[in-house]
């Protein structure tokens, strides 16, 4: 199997500046060296570069809408195209609003190939506003929304990346910072929500397990989003918008390995690392071991049970 990683640089979709250097620092995480020693062929592509958009701009507050979507368009069509060739796109951020490319390449491929698509978005925050609704007008906390159709993005992609993703399709986990207007809309579509309380009376293996009986029972695959703020500041601190109360190591830890046991993940993003605010490294480091373990590093390197 074949892993792809694309550095995605962009920063502007985000209130604090530095997750631009996100992707440097994860290579310094040696986040390829990893995967390549569990037996993959990794090809780093480097970073892309957006496409030049001019004079987009979107009804509401939408900051820097026409660079974000340089940025939407080029991923969409990297991903797609990537997994056209039967690889494995790892996409390294960047701030979250460069999910709106990722996840629209993907849907366009799966789209194509006639395979149900899930999104399993692990997340302090929904991301699930619209120009409309955000308070902030950052374009990070809105990608959900804008992949699974709703008004406000239009012009941001042209038809060729037009596929969505059902809001019924979509499970957030750890989730514990929502916007009013945002949480109206979620409860609306129905979007699945594993929140903080949840994890704390369920665990996270419960949850995981039923999502995961779901996109079995369709035939689904997966694409994994994960922002580094899921995780607790103490554990990762090199966050712009860190949360507390967020995911322990172990149970990201343990999210990864059921993934990598269910075999449905085609792609992932790593994002919102701000190695600014980061504390010698130790995020970057913490984001690639969960990537590793995401795509099979095992405690005893030993086949792991199916997941039942
Ligand atoms: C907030 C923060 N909900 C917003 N979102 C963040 O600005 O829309 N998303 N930090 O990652
Ligand atoms: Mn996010
Ligand atoms: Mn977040
Ligand atoms: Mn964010």
């Amino acid at each position: 199997r074949r892993l792809a990683l694309l550095g995605a640089p962009v920063e502007s979709g985000a209130s604090r500046r530095g997750c631009a250097m996100g992707p440097a620092a994860l290579r310094v995480a040696e986040i390829g060296e990893r995967l390549r020693r569990l037996g993959y062929a990794v090809d780093d592509h480097g970073d892309v570069a957006p496409q030049p958009v001019e004079g987009l701009e979107l009804p509401g507050k939408a900051r820097d809408a026409a660079a974000i979507a340089g940025w939407a368009r080029v991923l969409a069509e990297r991903t797609y195209g990537l997994l056209q060739d039967g690889a494995t796109p790892v996409v390294l951020g960047g701030d979250h609003s460069l999910a709106m490319g990722s996840v629209a390449g993907v849907a366009r491929h799966c789209a194509e190939a006639g395979r149900e698509l899930f999104v399993l978005w692990l997340d302090a925050h929904a991301d699930f506003n619209t120009p409309s609704t955000s308070p902030s007008g950052n374009m990070h906390g809105m990608p959900v929304a804008c992949f699974c159709g709703e008004d406000g993005f239009d012009g941001v992609f042209d038809d060729a990346f037009q596929a969505r993703v059902g809001p019924a399709n979509v499970a957030m986990v750890g989730v514990r910072s929502i916007d009013e207007d945002e949480r109206t809309l979620l409860r609306k579509r129905g979007v699945e929500v594993v929140d903080m309380r949840a994890i704390d009376e369920w665990g996270v293996a419960a949850p995981m397990r039923e999502f995961l009986r779901r996109v079995k029972s369709r035939n689904g695959v997966i694409h994994v989003s994960l922002d580094v703020d899921f995780l607790d500041p103490g554990v990762a601190p090199g966050a712009g918008t860190a949360v507390p109360g967020g995911a322990t190591y172990r149970e990201a830890h343990l999210i990864m390995e059921l993934l990598y046991d269910s075999d449905r993940v085609v792609s992932a993003d790593i994002v919102e690392l701000n190695p600014f605010l980061d504390d010698r490294g130790r995020s970057a480091v913490v984001l690639a071991e969960m990537t590793a373990s995401l795509f099979g590093q095992t405690i005893l390197a030993r086949p792991a049970r199916p997941v039942s």
